[in-house]
C-alpha cells in the first residue's frame, strides 16, 4: 500500500511541474545563481564596493558580492544624515557650492595596489578633487576649485605609489581663468591643461603640483602606468578637431583623435630646472619647450576609456564610434619615444607612429567604452551601443589570433541596458582579484519597480570565474553612478569611535561640569556636551544680534552611540560620532525661544534629549546666560 501511495504522490509532483507550476527553469536557474552572492543575516560581505554619486555628489558604499547599500558618504553635498554640511569645518570646506558632480572614485596605492588608507573622488562640475578617509568614512579635504582648469572629468587617477593624482580638463577656456575671449578665437585663445595633484604620503592632503598646457582637445579619461610604465600618465580626447560648437558632429570628423602620454617623472624634472611659467600661482610647463614631457598617440576614433593592464606592458583604448579597442605596447611606445619614431605633430608636440605603437584592434562590438582586466590575462570591455560586456583575451596573442583578432574574442554577455563603466576589483593594480564584474547601466527601462518617469541606476553583477561570464544579481542606486572602486574588505581598518586621548579639539569638554557658556561681546561661546540622554547645558539665553557659537562634544566612548543637534527653524543639523567634537556658529537675527534636541536615536530616553535657547529682542538689557543647573557661565563681558 505505502509504495502504492507513494508512487501516486510522485506521480502527481510530475504532473504538477509537467504542467507548468512552480518557477520556472530559468527562473531556478537564476535562484542558484543568487545564492552565489548570499550573505547571511549578521555576516559581511568579501569586498567594498564604492560607487561614485555622479550628480548627488555622494559616494554609495555597498557590499559585494552582496551588492546591498550600506552607506552613503556626502562629498561635494550636504547630507543631514550624517550632519555634513552643517558644522563649521565641513560648511568651509564645501565652499560655496552644495554639489558636485562625482564621476571616477580612484582608491590609494602602495605599490601598485590598493593599502586601504584614502578614496580621491573628482567633482566634473566645479573643477574640484576630493579626499575621503577610509578610516572612518569621512571627506576630510575638498581642493579646488583647480587653478587653470575647468571640468575634471578625467581624474581621480591614481599613480603607482599614490605620488599624484591626475586630472585632464574636460573644458578648454581662456587662461588664467576669468578671462575673456571670444569663442571665435578658440583654437588661439583657449588652452586645455593636465594637472598634477601631490599627495602627502603621511596626511593625504593634498596640493597641486604643476601643470602641463595643451592645445584645446576636451580631456576625457586617464589611466596611470605601473611597472614598465610607472612613469607614465595616458588620456584620451574626444575632440582634437578643436571644435566649439555641435561637438556632436564637428568633433566626431577625424577618423582618430589624439590621446596624450605624459611623463610625469620628466614633467617633475623640468619643474625642478625651471622650466615653467607660473600662472594662477601654479608651475605650468609648456611642452613644447620641455622635450619628453608630452606625446600624443592616435587613437581610434572619439574615444573615451583608456586603461592600462595590470603588468603595465599594454594601455587599451576605445573609441565609441569604431566597433573594436586598441591595445597599445608600452615598450614599442618607449621605443618610439626613445627613438622619436613619429609620425608627425600637432601644434608642436609630437605624434607617435600608431602603426610601430599599436599591438592589434579587437573587434569587441559596438559603442566600446571601458575596459576592465582580470588578472588571468582577459579583458572586459563595456558596449554602450550593443548593451554587452566582451571579455577578450589580451596579447600575447598567437601568430592565428594576431591574424584575426575575432579569434581574441572569447564570450559576451548582455546587459539591461546601455552600459556605461563596468568594474573589476583592483583592475587598476597589479593583483586584480578577478572574481566579480559590476556592470554600470543606465536607462534601465522596466528593470525596477516603476518609481516615475525618473529611473534609478541599475548595477548588473556578473560571475567571471569561470571561462563564460554569468550575470547573478541586479541591484539600484541612486544617481548615478559613473564609476566605482572594489577593494578586499580586510584592507579596510575603519575605526569604531574617536578615541578621547585623541581628541585635540580646544574646544572639547568631557565633564559636565566643564561644560560653559562664555560671553565676549556679541559672540557666546557654548562649551556642551551630549551625552546619554542630555545636553549641557541644556537652557541658554542669548539676545537677537548675537552671533552664538556651539562646540559640542560627544562624550560617549561606545561605537555606534552617536548624538545629533538640531536647532529649530534655524537650518541646522549636526551629527556627532562618539568622542567627537564638532563647531556650529549661528546667527541670530529674531527673537523667540528655540528648541534644540537630538536627531539621532541614541537611547530610550532620546526624546528626553532636548534643550532650549531663548533669545530676548535686541534691546532688552542683561547678558547671556544659562539657566541649566550644571554647566555655568565662566565670563560675561557685557
Ligand atoms: S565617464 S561611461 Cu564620466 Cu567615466 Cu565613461
Ligand atoms: Cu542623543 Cu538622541
Amino acid at each position: 500500500m505505502k509504495t502504492i501511495a507513494s508512487f501516486f504522490a510522485l506521480a502527481l509532483t510530475s504532473a504538477i511541474l509537467l504542467t507548468g507550476c512552480g518557477p520556472s527553469g530559468a527562473d531556478k536557474q537564476a535562484a542558484g545563481d543568487a545564492s552565489l552572492t548570499f550573505v547571511p543575516p549578521g555576516q559581511h560581505d568579501d569586498y567594498y564596493l564604492f560607487y561614485s554619486g555622479g550628480h548627488s555628489g555622494q559616494v554609495f558604499v555597498a557590499g559585494l558580492p552582496s551588492m546591498r547599500h550600506i552607506v552613503t558618504i556626502p562629498v561635494f553635498t550636504p547630507f543631514p544624515g550624517k550632519g555634513y554640511g552643517f558644522d563649521d569645518k565641513s560648511r568651509a570646506m564645501l565652499g560655496n557650492f552644495t554639489w558636485g558632480d562625482v564621476h571616477h572614485p580612484g582608491l590609494s596605492k602602495t605599490d601598485g595596489n590598493y593599502d586601504g588608507r584614502w578614496l580621491f573622488v573628482n567633482d566634473n562640475a566645479n573643477n574640484r578633487v576630493a579626499r575621503i578617509d577610509l578610516s572612518d568614512f569621512k571627506t576630510k579635504q575638498i581642493l579646488g576649485p583647480l587653478p587653470n582648469s575647468s571640468g575634471s572629468h578625467a581624474s581621480s587617477f591614481i599613480t603607482e605609489n599614490t605620488e599624484y593624482i591626475m586630472v585632464g580638463t574636460r573644458f578648454s577656456i581662456p587662461l588664467p581663468k576669468g578671462r575673456y575671449a571670444p569663442i571665435s578665437e578658440y583654437e588661439k585663445e583657449y588652452s586645455g591643461m593636465l594637472t598634477a595633484i601631490k599627495v602627502d604620503p603621511q596626511t593625504g592632503e593634498m596640493s597641486v603640483a604643476w601643470q602641463v598646457l595643451t592645445p584645446p582637445f576636451d580631456w576625457d579619461l586617464s589611466s596611470t602606468g605601473k611597472g614598465p610604465s610607472h612613469d607614465y600618465a595616458f588620456f584620451t580626447s574626444y575632440n582634437t578637431e578643436m571644435a566649439h560648437t555641435l561637438l556632436e558632429t564637428n568633433a566626431s570628423q577625424l577618423d582618430r583623435d589624439l590621446g596624450a602620454v605624459l611623463n610625469w617623472k620628466l614633467a617633475e624634472k623640468a619643474v625642478a630646472d625651471g622650466q615653467y611659467e607660473l600662472l594662477d600661482g601654479v608651475p605650468v610647463i609648456d611642452p613644447t619647450k620641455a622635450p619628453g614631457v608630452l606625446h600624443f598617440v592616435p587613437v581610434p576614433k572619439s574615444p573615451h576609456g583608456m586603461d592600462t593592464d595590470p603588468s603595465g606592458k599594454w594601455v587599451v583604448a576605445s573609441g565609441k564610434l569604431e566597433p573594436a579597442t586598441t591595445v597599445y605596447n608600452v615598450e614599442k611606445m618607449l621605443q618610439a619615444i626613445e627613438s622619436k619614431d613619429y609620425s608627425g605633430e600637432k601644434l608642436g608636440i609630437p605624434i607617435l607612429n600608431f602603426d610601430k605603437v599599436a599591438e592589434g584592434v579587437v573587434p569587441v562590438g559596438l559603442g566600446p567604452l571601458h575596459t576592465q582586466f582580470d588578472g588571468k590575462g582577459n579583458a572586459y570591455t563595456s558596449l554602450f551601443i550593443d548593451s554587452q560586456v566582451t571579455k577578450w583575451k589580451m596579447p600575447p596573442w598567437t601568430d592565428e589570433e594576431r591574424a584575426n583578432l575575432e579569434k581574441a574574442v572569447l564570450d559576451k554577455i548582455d546587459v539591461h541596458y546601455n552600459i556605461g563603466h563596468l568594474v573589476i576589483g583592483g583592475s587598476d593594480t597589479r593583483e586584480p582579484y578577478g572574481d566579480w564584474l559590476v556592470a554600470m547601466n543606465k536607462q534601465a527601462v522596466g528593470r525596477p519597480l516603476p518609481v516615475g518617469p525618473e529611473l534609478p541606476e541599475t548595477s548588473q553583477l556578473i560571475d567571471i570565474r569561470g571561462p563564460k561570464m554569468r550575470m547573478v544579481a541586479e541591484a539600484f542606486t541612486d544617481k548615478e553612478p559613473h564609476f566605482a572602486q572594489v577593494i578586499r574588505a580586510d584592507k579596510i581598518k575603519a575605526r569604531e569611535v574617536y578615541p578621547k586621548d585623541e581628541n585635540k579639539d580646544p574646544n572639547a569638554v568631557w565633564a559636565l561640569e566643564d561644560a560653559k557658556v562664555t560671553r565676549d561681546g556679541d559672540r557666546i561661546d557654548v562649551n556642551m556636551v551630549a551625552i546619554r540622554s542630555r545636553f549641557v547645558p541644556d537652557n541658554i539665553e542669548a539676545k537677537v544680534g548675537d552671533t552664538i557659537v556651539f562646540h559640542i562634544t560627544n562624550v560617549e566612548q561606545i561605537p555606534g552611540l552617536g548624538h545629533g543637534f538640531s536647532l529649530n527653524e534655524h537650518n541646522l543639523n549636526g551629527v556627532l560620532d562618539p568622542g567627537e567634537t564638532k563647531t556650529y556658529t549661528v546667527k541670530l537675527d529674531r527673537p523667540g525661544v528655540f528648541p534644540f534636541y537630538c536627531t539621532v536615536f541614541c537611547s530610550a530616553l532620546h526624546q528626553e534629549m532636548q534643550g532650549y535657547l531663548a533669545v530676548k529682542p535686541a534691546d532688552e538689557t542683561g547678558s547671556a546666560e544659562t539657566a541649566s543647573a550644571e554647566g555655568k557661565t565662566v565670563s560675561s563681558k557685557p
